[in-house]
């Protein structure tokens, strides 16, 4: 049986060698993931960014456990774990307290976690992640969790990956300006406040909140591309369409509201369907990923036509100001 095969009948070995072929780009990798294919759409892609130390790691273990373990009455969905974080406990850097934390997930085999070492040419991260997450889609995970730090155009692209993002504070970082530096609010579908029992968190919560407010003009919207101001009924019909982020607060430490964060993971899932906003998500997925293979296959393809000696001698004229970077482009392509 070949391994694309193995890995949808659910086998774990292959599923791991297939993640490692798959992480590393490597030609066996690209094939297996084109018999893969056409068995992804079905999973919900959850992207969860946020600065380093504001509990995300915890709070990814403990969304695990929840799905499995529902208190709603729903059945258990398999997950799926990516973290991209380069400090993530799952990532081998593991503290004590991060293995007691993992402990609930271990040996279940409705969970696979998998770590991915950030390394790699810029955008490589995400186009690699975004494969990994196919090749867990097509074993049938139903959730998959992709942990990244909310840092630079990085976890944009994770967002641009997921159905439903989810972006951590914390209190008392003093991050919340930094957060809407980073353009952070306007990617995050639920905006958790974690660390709920520290002190500072009503303080941060207002501090979403108002940006929260600031960020997302109601009323207002693009109608046959113009501007326009809704009509009560109208606005009745768009509150129903659009999802508005809201804020919910955790204690990863003790699981406290994950249950609750969960459910609403899920029902952001529902909302996407029912509005045909799944469909359109997955266009603008596949369209961003499609655009970035082609880029990264393009440059790839030019370097190996053109010698470094080449590059670093067109390179060196510019720094010497002989010509301009556009010169050096069309230059370098002409090569
Ligand atoms: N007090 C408190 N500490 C937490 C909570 N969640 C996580 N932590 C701690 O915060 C630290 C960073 O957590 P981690 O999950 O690694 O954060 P990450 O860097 O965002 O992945 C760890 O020492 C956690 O034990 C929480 O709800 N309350
Ligand atoms: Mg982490």
């Amino acid at each position: 049986m070949k391994l694309a095969e193995q890995v949808i009948a659910g086998d774990r070995l292959a599923l791991a060698r297939m993640l490692s072929l798959v992480e590393n780009d490597t030609p066996q990798g690209r094939s297996e993931l084109d018999e893969l294919f056409p068995h992804t759409g079905r999973a919900h892609l959850v992207g969860i960014t946020g600065a380093p130390g504001t509990g995300k790691s915890s709070l990814v273990n403990q969304l695990a456990y929840a799905f499995r373990h529902p208190i709603d009455g729903s059945s258990p969905l398999r997950v799926a774990v990516i973290a991209v974080d380069p400090s993530s406990p799952f990532s081998g850097g593991a503290l004590l307290g991060d293995r007691v934390r993992m402990r609930d997930l271990v040996g279940d085999p409705g969970v696979f976690i998998r770590s991915m070492a950030s390394r790699g040419a810029l955008g490589g991260l995400a186009r690699n992640t975004a494969a990994v997450a196919q090749v867990f889609d097509a074993a049938g995970f139903e959730i998959i969790l992709i942990e990244t730090v909310g840092a630079g155009q990085g976890e944009v692209d994770i967002a641009r990956l997921a159905h439903t993002t989810i972006v951590v504070e914390a209190p008392g970082l003093g991050d919340d300006i930094q957060a809407i530096k980073a353009g952070i609010l306007e990617i995050a579908d639920i905006l958790v406040i974690n660390k709920a029992d520290r002190p500072g968190v009503e303080q941060t919560e207002r501090a979403l909140r108002a940006m929260l407010e600031l960020a997302k003009p109601e009323r207002i919207v693009m109608h046959h591309g113009r501007l326009a101001v809704l009509s009560y009924q109208e606005e009745e019909n768009e509150a129903a369409r659009v999802w508005k982020p809201f804020i919910m607060k955790t204690i990863a430490l003790r699981g406290e509201g994950v249950q609750e964060l969960a459910q609403a993971v899920r029902e952001h899932g529902e909302h996407l369907r029912r509005n045909g906003e799944w469909q359109r998500r997955e266009l603008e997925r596949l369209d961003a990923e499609l655009q970035g293979l082609v880029q990264a296959e393009l440059v790839a393809r030019w370097r190996e036509r053109v010698p470094e000696e080449t590059y670093q001698s067109i390179l060196q004229q510019v720094i010497k100001r002989t010509i301009s970077p556009y010169q050096a482009v069309v230059k370098l392509l002409e090569k």
